[in-house]
């Protein structure tokens, strides 16, 4: 056997819920029998008026319409609390490990339910109603989760914003769909740190008329201003409550969430999820990636700010009765064996986490991890970005001792839930490959003209059907819905990647090609980037590329040209980057800037980043063809002046 091929480790093939022979015989009928496999796998949930009608989708582009069980009607709060008193009101279905290690609550199914109604109440008593939107800026204390499915009862429809996000970016995300209402902190705690999130919501919301109400969690007791007639103290609500709240009945399409996430053009796009199919979706695919069993104790260390928190921190794990963990904390603080730590003290078996926290990880070491046990690992995942395989190899051997399979699974917000994936009974493992699809997915590879490409290739990825957990809509713009996923390739979802396919049929993400870059597994849009670049008043112009970083993977490179007269200071680069970070938030803070007294422009006026990005990657030998250019001698100027990223 190949010696980059990792079979399925006995002891898991023993216990593992599919193996190789269930999963082609599921794959198979998954696709050649869409309606009814889904028809069997959407009763994994509790439905209170049982679908007759499991799909209705069209990716025509005059009439894109994605619709699942949409004749049945459920609530998912209940699907993640109620449903499991019965069996499992005493175990813990959330364990909440805060950013100090001698903080830590473990949270029954029957202690949620009652903090969910009562929160639930909370916001009724507030005014918010079914279908309105409601803003959660928290940071990863149990109230986030308490939040999400708070608004699930009752029908409103959460949007949570990443607490690293500026009070610009909070602001836009406000606005852009009219929340009601405001859930966040005092501050929020991160290694040791204290993130002013009450400080910050109050700045996004002087732009914020819609909001009339704001709830504020005591976290940290830190000193924050309260606005009369306005916000109010989350202990205080919850204590005046109820804790009798039943789950409001709402159709399959009823909107769940609204998440905003970075595409190549414009603002962030409101990705919409809605009720039924994405809980079938979320749900079972927790189960089967993560071979999820009754005792296992899962970790996923995303921020419920990304989708990777929504699904498989809350969503999925619940809808399963999982034992799930959340972590306030950094992966750094109070040092680097904090991961390992914590799971020796919560006896983790499964764990999913992203390729940038496993190679700064990585740079520190074996010993920080081999002075810990680990023994209860089982199961290592990896989500948010191709993991290189020498990330892959340190995780397996380190961090699994050799004996854990890694499931590295391809998804994005959009998708709901993972589409591309080793299951780890059934899956021989590739280090960087995410190798197979998951049920009901169909990848497609096409050239630029779009023509199906077959057999061994690369190209870029489409995917070729509807699954129930794929994003409706754009929240308020139906039509960039349509524009960004189904015209460049008629009759598919253009995922905006780029992906190879092997011999075996696995599969191998290459990564974004559109003008999104991938910082530490977070999205970013270039386009962001430079219009905070050029709002400064020194900034004439500016070009955002993607670069390769050891840790984040991609960093983020910046070509800004001055307005004349202004002198490229040491100065005015660290001021711009501080800009960039407060226009948006840290995470979109470049980590170079070049200065560039002209940009590679073709004579349309067209920035060819194709030649900008090469620059970028220090690869002066592949530029291309130059001679289109307006003034092909900035070329020569920039490559004569890059600064050592
Ligand atoms: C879940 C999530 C989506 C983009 C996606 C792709 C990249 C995610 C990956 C991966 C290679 C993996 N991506 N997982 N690339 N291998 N296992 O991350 O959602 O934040 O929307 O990002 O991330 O480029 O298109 P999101």
């Amino acid at each position: 056997m190949d010696a980059n091929v990792f079979p399925v480790p006995e002891a898991i093939a023993k216990t593992a819920l599919i193996d190789n022979a269930k999963y082609l015989e599921m794959y198979d009928r998954s696709v050649k029998d869409s309606v009814g496999f889904w028809a069997e796998h959407g009763q994994r949930i509790d439905w209170i008026k049982p679908y007759t009608e499991v799909k209705d989708v069209s990716y025509d582009p005059h009439d894109v319409h994605i619709r699942w069980f949409h004749d049945g009607t459920l609530n998912v709060s209940a699907n993640c609390l109620d449903r499991h008193l019965a069996t499992r009101g005493d175990q813990t279905a959330i364990i909440w490990e805060g950013d100090d290690p001698s903080e830590s609550e473990n949270i029954t199914y029957r202690d949620l339910h009652a903090r969910v109604c009562r929160f639930a109440n909370a916001m009724k008593a507030q005014g918010v109603k079914k279908g309105d939107r409601v803003c959660i800026y928290l940071p990863m204390i149990p109230e986030a989760a308490v939040a999400m499915l708070a608004c699930a009862r009752i029908g409103a429809v959460h949007s949570i914003v990443f607490g690293g996000f500026s009070p610009d970016s909070l602001s836009n995300r406000i606005q852009d769909s009219e929340c009601v209402m405001l859930i966040t902190s005092d501050e929020g705690l991160r290694g040791g740190r204290k993130v002013p999130l009450k400080a910050n919501a109050d700045k996004a919301l002087e732009t914020c008329p819609s909001v009339t109400s704001v709830v504020v969690v005591k976290r940290t007791g830190g000193a924050v201003a309260m606005t009369e007639g306005r916000d109010v103290w989350y202990h205080d609500v919850v204590a005046a409550a109820s804790a009798d709240c039943p789950a409001e009945e709402l159709d399959a399409e009823h909107p769940l969430f609204i998440l905003y996430t970075s595409g190549s053009t414009g603002k962030p796009k409101g990705v919409l999820h809605t009720s039924g199919g994405y809980l079938v979706y979320a749900s079972m695919t927790h189960q089967y990636v993560f071979d999820y069993k009754d005792g296992d104790i899962y970790w996923c260390t995303a921020d419920v700010g990304w989708v990777t928190g929504h699904s498989y921190i809350v969503y999925g794990p619940l809808a399963n009765g999982a034992t799930t963990l959340m972590f306030e904390g950094v992966p750094n603080y109070p040092s680097v064996s904090r991961f390992w730590d914590v799971i020796d003290k919560h006896q983790v078996s499964i764990f999913y986490t992203a390729p940038t926290a496993i190679r700064s990880l990585m740079r520190e070491g074996e010993e920080p991890v081999q002075r810990t046990s680990r023994k209860s690992l089982r199961l290592l995942g990896s989500v948010g970005e191709p993991i290189n395989p020498e990330a892959w190899l340190w995780y397996h051997r380190v961090v699994g001792d050799s004996r854990c399979p890694i499931v590295d699974t391809w998804w994005q917000t959009e998708t709901g839930g993972i589409l591309i994936t080793p299951l780890p009974g059934a899956t021989a493992l590739k280090p960087g490959s995410a190798t197979r699809p998951f049920f009901g997915v169909v990848p497609l590879l096409v050239d630029a003209e779009g023509n199906e490409l077959s057999g061994a290739t690369e190209g870029n990825l489409c995917i070729a059907d509807s699954w129930p957990g794929q994003m409706r809509t754009v929240y308020g713009d139906h039509e960039r819905f349509v524009q960004t996923y189904f015209t460049t390739y008629k009759g598919y979802y253009f995922t905006g990647d780029g992906c190879r396919r092997d011999e075996d049929g696995y599969y191998w993400i290459t990564g974004r090609v559109d003008d999104v870059i991938n910082v530490s597994g977070h999205r970013m849009g270039t386009a962001e980037v430079e219009s905070a670049l050029v709002a400064h008043p020194k900034v004439a112009e500016a070009a955002v590329v993607g670069y390769p970083h050891d840790i984040k993977g991609q960093g983020i490179y910046a070509y800004v040209t001055l307005v004349a007269g202004e002198e490229p200071t040491e100065a005015l680069r660290k001021e711009l980057v501080g800009w960039v970070r407060t226009e948006i938030g840290p995470i979109a803070s470049p980590d170079v800037i070049q200065w560039a007294p002209g940009l590679p422009k073709t004579r349309s006026g067209k920035i060819m980043r194709r030649i900008l990005r090469k620059i970028a990657e220090n690869d002066f030998g592949a530029l291309g063809d130059t001679s289109t250019l307006a003034d092909p001698t900035v070329v020569d100027d920039l490559i004569d002046n890059r600064p050592d990223a």
